[in-house]
């Protein structure tokens, strides 16, 4: 079935669904975006995606000539239009169309575009039995470079790290920050448990902020478990008792291989699937 398209103020057919090759969010990969959930037809935590949005934009000196109101109304729509229950939207907002050079200003009319659509997830059993992951050579994004906390359309970095762990046959890779530390996955967050207590990167460490992220600590804290947020290396990783991500698509995952080293008993444990259960009861709710 073709989807419906939110482009520019209009849904339209996929097919005509097109931006610009002078669009620098394709010339220069220069523009925002979101990866949002929707489960039972109600869009995920939708406020703080689209707070995190507008402040990934203002990082880029990127106006979004849209209030945070109409643009939460074309996202409903979209996900109307589409009949979508539980699947994921995708929200762009580009530079827009410009000339062959880098001046971010020539664009006068940012493109903003929703794709709501179902979501490729990992295989259930792969929440069962728990994920198998690599350390990254690649290193994140220095916080002078373009900063991890912007959502942005240039991900070569993490690409790059996603490469490594293809190439090892395995779905996720941890980066690594300027100074050694954990910083997150490919497209998740890091959480490891030591001695019953769940510690995470400060997102200073090289991270998105992740909206998962934010939500498992408030469902931790509530289960009465304590999270600390602190840097962390890769041995505290191949020490701890239990390790899991967390991320949009993947929402709470166990992990439980990193480079050969098997963590815990080799499968998910209790913290982690209790937390995955809260997650799932939270979104559901
Ligand atoms: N770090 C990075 C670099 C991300 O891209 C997260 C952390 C987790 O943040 P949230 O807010 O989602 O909890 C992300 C988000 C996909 C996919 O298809 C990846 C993300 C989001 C949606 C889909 O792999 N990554």
């Amino acid at each position: 079935m073709s989807l419906k398209i939110w482009l520019n103020g209009a849904l339209v057919d996929e097919a005509d669904a097109k931006v610009s090759v002078f669009d620098h969010g394709l010339l220069y990969g220069d523009g925002v975006f979101e990866g949002i959930r929707v489960y039972d037809a109600k869009i995920f935590e939708c406020q703080a995606h689209v707070d995190r949005l507008y402040e990934s934009a203002k990082g880029i000196r990127l106006v979004i000539k849209m209030s945070k109101e109409e643009l939460i109304s074309a996202m409903e729509e979209t996900v109307k239009a589409n009949g979508i229950e539980n699947g994921y939207i995708r929200l762009l907002v580009t530079r827009g169309v410009g000339t062959l050079g880098l001046n971010p200003f020539i664009c006068k009319n940012s493109c903003v575009f929703i794709i709501a659509d179902n979501i490729q997830l990992y295989p259930e059993e792969l929440y069962e039995t728990g994920m198998k992951i690599i350390s990254a050579v690649t290193v994140r994004n220095h916080p002078l470079a373009v900063p991890p906390q912007i959502k942005s359309l240039n991900y070569l970095n993490n690409i790059l790290a996603k490469i490594e762990a293809l190439d090892n046959d395995v779905p996720e890779a941890i980066m690594y920050n300027h100074m050694g530390f954990v910083a997150e996955a490919t497209g998740d967050n890091v959480f490891i448990v030591k001695k019953g207590i769940v510690y995470t990167p400060p997102v200073e460490a090289g991270s998105l902020g992740g909206i998962t992220r934010s939500v498992v600590i408030e469902l931790a804290k509530k289960e009465n478990i304590e999270v600390i947020e602190k840097n962390l290396t890769r041995f505290d990783l191949y020490s701890a008792d239990e390790f899991f991500l967390t991320g949009t698509a993947a929402e709470v995952i166990g992990i439980v291989e990193i480079d050969g080293r098997e963590i815990g008993e080799g499968k998910p444990g209790p913290i982690t699937k209790l937390l995955r259960k809260k997650f799932f009861d939270y979104a559901h709710s």
